[in-house]
């Protein structure tokens, strides 16, 4: 006789049930970007400088930028650029990479990860919103055997913000995580499936490692592209890049001035 599905409360887990002590004021902060360009105006509104002494394996293309900012250790980890192509390390593994290094270096007391999406308009997403997700996952680690399904999808909670989403006029909504730019029709099945409002391809992975290395996460997520409409994404997303790139930069700014002094069960 095969076990009983698992019910969904035993499947999510919750950044919430930290080892983290919930009641103290944070004081490092790590926030995770795969693009330069997404993360070149938070280095400007912080006021960072980049890590010369790499934390980071020797090799590894990873930048850190740090510095302190209304009383916060900052830090902004990039993945850098790929060592053959030249771009952005963008995705899912270089994303679990970082993450974890980052963790293991720096012990932050909250990770924040910070990037565009694409939208679904027929869930509500416009060009420019910010969403902060609720819960994140995968849509193309499809494994159709009994509970290994639900590995697949590797669903996490973000950590629960009730009162920044609200002071802060956030949208809230899931997000969905998958290596690709484009979507197949397997793709939008299953992130229809996880009931998404937007798409990425760094959260579920950034959400796998804070999960396990029990750190609390908060994903910040702007629109650059309607992935229902009809425009295609590629050139829908170099348009809107930079101008979104400055909407993105102006909340995670708002986010982490809210966070200022406050402890995570505050949020
Ligand atoms: N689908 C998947 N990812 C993205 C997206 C879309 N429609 N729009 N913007 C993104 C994000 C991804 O997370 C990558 O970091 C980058 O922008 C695109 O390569």
């Amino acid at each position: 006789m095969s076990p009983p599905p698992p019910n969904e409360d035993d499947v999510i887990s919750q950044h919430d049930s930290s080892s983290i002590p919930q009641n103290r004021p944070i004081s490092t902060i790590v926030i995770i970007i795969a693009m330069q360009t997404e993360a070149l105006p938070l280095v400007d509104s912080f006021q960072l400088t980049e890590d010369l002494n790499s934390l980071f394996p020797i090799g590894t293309p990873w930048v850190r930028y740090h510095g302190t900012y209304k009383g916060l250790n900052i830090n902004i980890i990039w993945p850098g650029k790929d060592a053959v192509l030249g771009v952005d390390s963008v995705g899912t593994v270089s994303a679990s990479l970082v993450t974890y290094a980052a963790i293991q270096a720096l012990k932050p007391d909250l990770i924040i990860n910070a990037g565009t999406a694409g939208g679904f308009k027929a869930k509500g997403a416009c060009i420019g919103d910010v969403y902060v997700a609720s819960e994140v996952a995968f849509h193309d680690r499809r494994i159709p055997i009994p509970v290994f399904d639900l590995y697949g999808v590797g669903l996490r909670r973000g950590c629960s913000t009730p009162n920044l989403v609200k002071e802060l006029e956030f949208k809230v909504g899931k997000l969905s995580t998958g290596d690709s730019l484009d979507m197949t029709p397997h793709d939008e099945a299953s992130i229809l499936a996880n009931d998404a409002v937007v798409k990425d391809m760094e959260g579920a992975a950034v959400g796998y490692v804070t999960d396990l290395l029990k750190v609390p996460a908060i994903f910040v997520k702007a629109v650059t592209d309607i992935v229902d409409g009809d425009k295609p994404t590629s050139e829908e997303f170099l348009n809107n890049l930079s101008a979104v790139t400055l909407a993105l930069g102006k909340a995670v700014t708002q986010v982490v001035d809210y966070i200022s002094g406050k402890s995570i069960s505050e949020l």
